[in-house]
């Protein structure tokens, strides 16, 4: 049995509130995407890109690169850090199977994504989702409890804004 409780039980990944997010006019903001699982991860990202161009990113400003898997965000995100990009937006898909080895993808990415975003300039943005099965990783991808690659983009947007104003 798995003590899991669902983190996002009472919170749709695309629900907020519009007149919180800043105008993302002139920002540029990109997006590394895995392959694995790439029925999910295409539907993060193009949650991620309509919420940005919703919000005023012209879509020639979101560059987005693919890797093969989760743990090459780490490197890919680092090597896009390096590009005239204000953050970027790391989206993968990792789900449990039959051996700890997914655990491992998960701590690793997750250090590593989390590294980055510690040490360097620019924002990294944590794109992604961790789950039990398949129909958990649909249900976030787009499905019954939204899409994170929406909550990416909102918080790309949000760090974006924070890191102006700390310049100021
Ligand atoms: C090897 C592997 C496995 C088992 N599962 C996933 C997964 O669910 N999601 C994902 O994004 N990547 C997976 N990978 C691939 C690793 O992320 C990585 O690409 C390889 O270990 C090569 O470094």
């Amino acid at each position: 049995m798995y003590l899991y409780t669902m983190a996002t039980k009472n919170h749709n990944l695309s629900d907020y509130d519009t007149n919180s997010v800043p105008d993302a006019t002139g920002m540029k903001i990109g997006i590394v995407v895995a392959e694995w699982n790439e029925n999910i991860t295409a539907s993060l990202l193009e949650g991620a890109k309509e919420t940005l161009v919703k919000h005023g990113v012209k879509p020639s400003d979101i560059p987005i690169m693919t890797v093969p898997g989760s743990f090459e965000l780490i490197y890919g995100a680092s090597q896009m850090l390096k590009k005239k990009v204000d953050a970027v937006i790391a989206i993968g898909c990792v789900i449990r199977g039959d051996t700890p080895h997914d655990r491992y993808i998960c701590q690793g990415t997750t250090y590593g994504l989390a590294h980055l975003n510690a040490t360097q300039e620019k924002p990294v943005i944590y794109g992604l989702i961790t789950t039990l099965d398949m129909q958990q990783a649909e249900d976030r991808a787009g499905g019954a409890m939204g899409n994170k690659g929406d909550e990416c983009a909102i918080t790309a947007i949000k760090m974006v804004d924070f890191k102006r104003k700390m310049e100021l």
